[in-house]
């Protein structure tokens, strides 16, 4: 190296620093079929626990007899509700402060819920013994739509609750209302819509499970278990089931998605650790795909009244919105505990309107719980779904072009920070360069005009856009908790004397690739290699305490405790590079991979140099080691935007439509690894397709869930999956230390919108201002022949 070289820092990209595509490493095991999921798991002496779950809907429990099952050899225990009562365990909190049954006792309130559970030497037994059990149902009516369960004679639903005297679990209210009706009142039209987002599950191939190991010897419970959240849970069972915290661990292995499915607690993981102290023997519970899709992870399932109010010249000046939720039996969201539907208010934050005002109102069903989100932060996905399609009718009620209504309406890059029409902060964006690169790239004005031919033709072409911003990395402290418990997230970073090292965080993956993408973040700040530095979450003995991966919070909240703790490591490694140059640590300087002496750049110390110094050759008084951790409370939320744009072609002799082309632009700040984040916006882009398209989970008069096998609930394959066409904008959060706001369900919550804007723009009819989804062929069809909306959830008059 000469003396005139400038600088010789690493190639961030050849270490596999930020910015850098690099290969996910978690991958080495999953595609070789060498992952280590809960069923992988085997432990000596292991029992199989198997859920008996209700055929009704809405029923007495009259009485259950047990001894059938016990007398089948092999079958070790048999739990009821009625147990679980005598030692006060046959309730369970919920996350949004309600009680959910753990094991049904006086009633069962959804078709598949847990009346009771069999321990038994395999699997196979155990089911046998559910077979065995004898129960007597008195079958009471079922309620299966927040209409039905506001009916003033509706049965309550929740006569276990006090002050329970109808089906409303909650009302909520936001905004400012008299501002709201004073921009109605001027007003040159107003644009009404009403929508059902209907229910969806977030089916991870890998269902839920748990193996709890309870050793009455050292009196340590672990527990293995498919959570996105290990910690909470930890604090759950310490806290609720007032177990000693230290003697509980909680590990979540390699998890086959989550989605969102595994945020809750389920009866199941509770009855296994109960099984497990009772029987002395680690008990393992697997849930079955049927068992999944009718009791775990609902999600959306919510009805909207929305009305925006429009000047001439196609400037909104006020929203209103009401939302029906149905919430099954019980109130199980998976949710920051102060707003009760979620973030629903977060939508139209991406517009600049100065008059909102929102009412909500959750009810009580005989469904199993929903709202538990799926691949959204919270109700995000109804939110941005409602304010897409509200915006597309409002466009149309106007005449006014649907890519111009939004450059009129969108936040422009100078209104930062913005205080949203319900009360959030954004702080960053270009959502008007994100609508342009999309039209450009989708070649807006042409297929205007290809439109307009096959029109003539009797072809319907439809454009559909999308865009919004939505509030990811819950969150700040101050506002946001869980349980009581403050929401940040934690990094720890060790690293050994040959310059390699271990990171773990309080997150945990559940197919993300944060083993990939938290060693990039390190590479960055201190310049060791990728391959350098192992990942490790998901295991309470051994990870900080964090408070999980969902709404998108890992980027936003561990990720910037990994640069911290990083940068807390190169503060240490600044003052060891001094001693090693023999100069103070204002002389030195720092680039990538190594300090220097600012006065000569060609002498200095690398960090692996630093780090053996750590471990061999201190300064005098300088504590042994090269080890911190971070513990990270963002200032803000981060807001990604996304404009989301499809072309459809609708076969009006069918009903039947294709996607032709489908543009995604995404600004998620800083891409730390822009492989990984294009991995995100396309499956969750295939999701929305789902949604839009294929996927709904319904429920006859009865309560029967029609969607319980994969057979009736479609997921989609690469065959009949879209191909996307991806840009990116980049515009840096302000706040987060490396600039990067959250990506991991972005597509899933703007896309749907996309979908059905295009499908209806290509019927482009007055008449038919909504189809809710998913847009069925014969449900398509149906609107084009008779000319009229088809709304509610599939099977359209069914159970109303
Ligand atoms: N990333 C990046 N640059 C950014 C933002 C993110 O490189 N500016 C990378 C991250 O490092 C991470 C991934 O993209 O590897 C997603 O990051 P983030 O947006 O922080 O989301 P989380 O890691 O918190 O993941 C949660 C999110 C949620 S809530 C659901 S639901 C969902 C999703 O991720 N579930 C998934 N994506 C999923 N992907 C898979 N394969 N499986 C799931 O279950
Ligand atoms: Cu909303 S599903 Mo993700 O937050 O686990």
């Amino acid at each position: 190296m000469t003396a005139t070289q400038d600088s010789y820092a690493l190639d961030e990209i050849k270490i596999g620093g930020m910015g850098a595509s690099r290969k996910r490493v978690e991958d080495n095991r999953f595609i070789r079929g060498k992952g280590n999921y809960i069923d992988d798991v085997v432990l000596p002496g292991m029992l199989h626990m198997e859920m008996l779950r209700s055929p009704l809907a809405h029923a007495r429990i009259k009485s259950i007899d047990t001894s059938a099952a016990y007398a089948i050899p092999g079958v070790r225990l048999v739990l009821t509700g009625e147990m679980m009562a005598t030692r006060n365990l046959a309730w369970m909190p919920t996350l949004s402060y309600d009680t959910q049954a753990v094991l049904a006792t006086d009633k069962v309130r959804f078709q598949g819920q847990e009346v009771a559970c069999v321990i038994a030497d395999d699997p196979y037994l155990a089911k046998d013994g559910c077979d065995a059990i004898r129960i007597e149902y008195e079958p009471l009516p079922v309620i299966v739509n927040p209409t039905q369960a506001l009916a003033a004679d509706a049965p309550i639903i929740r006569d276990d609750k006090e002050n329970q005297p109808d089906n409303t679990c909650f009302t909520w209210e936001v905004g400012d209302k008299e501002a709201t009706d004073r921009a109605f009142a001027a007003a040159d039209l107003v644009s009404t819509l009403k929508l059902h987002y209907p229910r969806s599950h977030p089916s991870p191939l890998e269902c839920c499970g748990s193996i709890a190991d309870f050793n009455r010897s050292t009196s340590r419970l672990t527990v293995y278990m498919t959570t996105q959240a290990p910690h909470i849970v930890r604090a759950a069972v310490a806290l609720i089931a007032e177990l000693p915290e230290h003697l509980i661990r909680i590990i979540s292995p390699d998890l086959g998605g989550g989605f969102g499915n595994k945020v809750p607690v389920y009866p199941g993981y509770v009855m296994s650790i109960l099984a497990s102290i009772l029987t002395e023997r680690p008990v393992k519970w697997i849930e079955d795909r049927t068992g999944n899709l009718i009791s775990t992870g609902f999600a959306r399932d919510v009805y909207l009244d929305g009305e925006l109010a429009l000047r001439k010249d196609g400037k909104i000046l006020g929203v209103r919105m009401h939302t029906d939720s149905d919430h099954g039996a019980f109130f199980a969201d998976a949710q920051p505990s102060k707003f009760k539907i979620g973030l629903m208010h977060s939508a139209f934050a991406a517009y600049d309107i100065p008059a909102a005002h929102l009412t909500a109102r959750g009810v009580y069903t005989n469904k199993a719980p929903g709202g538990v989100a799926y691949r959204c932060s919270f109700r995000v996905t109804e939110a941005m779904f409602f304010q897409e399609r509200m915006v597309q009718a409002a466009a149309d009620d106007l005449g006014m072009d649907q890519a111009e209504f939004r450059r009129v309406n969108l936040v422009r890059d100078d209104d930062f920070p913005h205080r949203t029409p319900f009360g959030f902060l954004t702080d960053s964006g270009q959502y008007a360069k994100c609508l342009d690169v999309g039209l450009e790239a989708i070649g807006y004005a042409d297929f205007r005009r290809q439109q307009e031919e096959a029109r003539k033709r009797g072809r319907l072409l439809g454009i559909g856009i999308s865009t919004m911003t939505e509030p990811l990395g819950a969150g700040n402290s101050r506002e946001y908790d869980i349980l009581g418990i403050k929401m940040f997230d934690s990094a720890e970073l060790r690293v050994h004397m040959t310059g390699k090292a271990l990171l773990r965080t309080g997150a945990k993956s559940q197919g993300q690739g944060h083993e990939t993408t938290w060693a990039q973040i390190v590479a960055h700040e201190l310049g060791i290699p990728a391959e350098d530095v192992v990942v490790e979450e998901g295991d309470t003995d051994t990870a900080p305490f964090g408070m999980g991966t969902y709404a998108s919070r890992s980027t936003p909240v561990a990720g910037a405790a990994v640069a911290m703790v990083s940068r807390k490591i190169r503060a240490k490694a600044r003052k060891l590079a001094a001693h090693l140059l023999e100069v103070s640590e204002e002389d030195v300087d720092w680039e990538l991979g190594r300090f220097y002496v600012r006065s000569n750049r060609a002498q200095g110390v690398s960090i692996q140099q630093c780090a053996m110094a750590a471990y061999s050759n201190m300064p005098d008084g300088m504590e042994p080691g090269l080890e911190g951790n971070a513990y990270y409370d963002p200032p803000n939320l981060t807001w990604p935007f996304a404009c989301y744009i499809a072309t459809v072609e609708v076969d009006p002799q069918t009903g039947v439509w294709d996607v032709l082309r489908f543009v995604a632009v995404d600004d998620c700040g800083v891409r730390i690894n822009p492989m990984v984040v294009e991995g995100q916006i396309m499956g969750g882009l295939t999701e929305a397709y789902a949604m839009a398209n294929m996927q709904f989970i319904t429920f006859d008069a009865d309560g029967n869930c029609i969607g319980s096998n994969f057979m009736d609930y479609l997921l989609p394959t690469a065959w009949e999956t879209p191909g996307w066409e991806l840009h990116e904008v980049v515009t840096p959060c302000p706040h987060h230390p490396i600039g990067a706001k959250g990506i991991g369900e972005c597509a899933t919550v703007g896309g749907p919108a996309a979908f059905v804007n295009a499908v209806l723009d290509a019927i482009g009819s007055a008449q038919v201002r909504n189809i809710d989804m998913p847009l069925l062929p014969d449900r398509v069809y149906d609107a084009i022949a008779q000319q009229h909306d088809v709304s509610g959830a599939p099977p359209v008059n069914q159970g109303d």
